[in-house]
């Protein structure tokens, strides 16, 4: 099979693709380099270090002996778009190439038209360009488990039966996002269901869990390493825990720690994008899977990172700051994951052996981190509308508060071996 990844660049882009190549599938990528200008904003970079694109290629060549093939640009482009569907014209489409983080698109009202600007105009392009040039290619959609929010019922795979004054229907769940970030993969839901209706396009939007991890079975050499951020913008949970833990800092749970999310490893959501490719939709139907491995509330990480750090003679305590973020800290988290495991999921990698494989990667990469410290602590607050004042407190160099963010149309800086 032919797939194209968008944001092939990015921390499950890379993995994505190798693993799809390692499968013998033919993959190409788009990417406008665009996390790494937005990671060194913020004064962060990559705990491990990865190489610039076209030694990654470079890299892929030398060591697989594959071709990966790459399309450098932008989303935002619709005549990009169309271009790279026409020239390669994909069975399989993933898209993973969206802003991200929610703290990111929590600092101002910048960096929250940017996220929900980018990310919907992607998706929209790729929409139309699907239609006008591959109209039977398969989109795999990247979208996230928080876009149900923490409902007190169960949370089915998209839909659910409705009972509502004597008459049933079968509707989409209730989405209760809980920053602009995932209120963007909202309403990006919303758009790939309307056009798979109106179009008869085959689809899957992805419900991602939290990722952890640093590796995946391809990963056989440092040069063909994932970026893996940490700082309290870009850096998830677990990740940042241990990478809390390595610096001697304080594990800082926020607010009372009952928040309780999906998990999955890196390697286990190669797998799940892997399954979701080669089971394509069929034409108009549009599936939601919901890709996780386990719910964990972050207490129950923290605990875990704390007793595994032992084994690394590593004595981490646990902070509990107030919660920057407007969430339920106590919460009832019954998510159910049924359509992946019917495909032949099974998890390869126990939460456990995740942790201690990251240990060992941060710990050979200390140097990285220390140089980084004082972007660990978290600064963007959800209750304010301008967290820049203080992120400029502890970031002399970061723009000014009329500033825009880097966008994903500003001109690409040449890529950067350090970040
Ligand atoms: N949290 C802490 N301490 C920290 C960092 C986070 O207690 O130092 C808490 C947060 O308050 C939150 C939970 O951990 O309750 C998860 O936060 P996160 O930063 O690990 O993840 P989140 O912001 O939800 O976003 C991440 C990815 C995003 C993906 C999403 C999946 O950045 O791209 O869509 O996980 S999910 O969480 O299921 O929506």
């Amino acid at each position: 099979m032919k797939v194209l990844i968008t944001g092939i660049d990015g921390y499950s882009g890379w993995p994505l693709a190798l693993h799809l190549l390692g499968r013998g599938h033919d993959v190409v990528g788009v990417d406008n380099f665009v996390t790494r200008r937005r990671v060194k904003e913020v004064g962060s970079w990559s705990g491990t270090p990865i190489l610039p694109f076209p030694k990654r290629q470079q890299a892929v060549h030398d060591l697989l002996r594959k071709e990966l093939g790459f399309h450098k640009g932008d989303l935002a482009d619709y005549e990009f778009v169309r271009g790279v569907l026409a020239t390669e014209r994909p069975d399989a489409i993933v898209h993973l190439a969206e802003q991200r983080s929610a703290p990111y698109s929590m600092i101002d009202v910048h960096h929250a038209v940017a996220t929900q600007v980018d990310n919907l105009t992607g998706t929209l392009h790729l929409l139309y360009a699907m239609r006008e040039v591959v109209p039977d290619a398969h989109l795999v959609k990247m979208g996230t488990m928080g876009e149900y929010g923490t409902p007190g019922v169960d949370i089915p795979e998209g839909f659910f039966e409705v009972e509502y004054r004597g008459r049933r229907d079968t509707l989409p769940f209730p989405r209760q996002a809980g920053s602009w970030y995932h209120w963007s993969k909202v309403f990006d839901s919303g758009d790939v269901m309307f056009a798979t209706r109106i179009w008869k396009l085959r689809t899957t939007d992805v419900m991602q869990g939290v990722i952890y991890g640093t590796r995946t079975p391809e990963i056989t050499h440092d040069k063909l390493l994932t970026r893996f951020d940490f700082d309290e913008t870009w850096g998830t949970a677990l990740n940042r825990f241990i990478v809390q833990a390595v610096l001697g800092l304080p594990l800082t749970v926020y607010g009372q720690g009952g928040q309780t999310r999906g998990f999955i490893a890196l390697e286990d959501s190669m797998q799940s994008l892997r399954l979701a490719v080669e089971h394509p939709a069929e034409p108009g139907q549009y599936r939601v899977f919901n890709q996780f491995d386990a719910a964990y509330s972050v207490n129950q990480l923290a605990e875990a990172t704390v007793r595994i750090a032992a084994e690394y003679r590593l004595h981490p305590t646990i902070d509990h700051p107030p919660d920057p973020r407007v969430e339920a800290e106590q919460h009832y988290y019954q998510p159910i994951h049924e359509h992946l495991p019917a495909l032949g999921y099974r998890a390869q990698r126990t939460l456990d052996d995740g942790i201690r494989q990251i240990f060992r990667d941060v710990i050979r990469f200390r140097r990285r981190l220390e140089a980084r410290r004082h972007v660990v602590l978290p600064t963007v607050n959800w209750r304010v509308a301008d967290s820049k004042p203080a992120i400029a407190a502890r970031l002399p160099s970061f723009p000014g508060p009329s500033a825009p963010p880097p966008t994903a149309a500003s001109p690409p800086s040449s890529v950067d071996p350090t970040v």
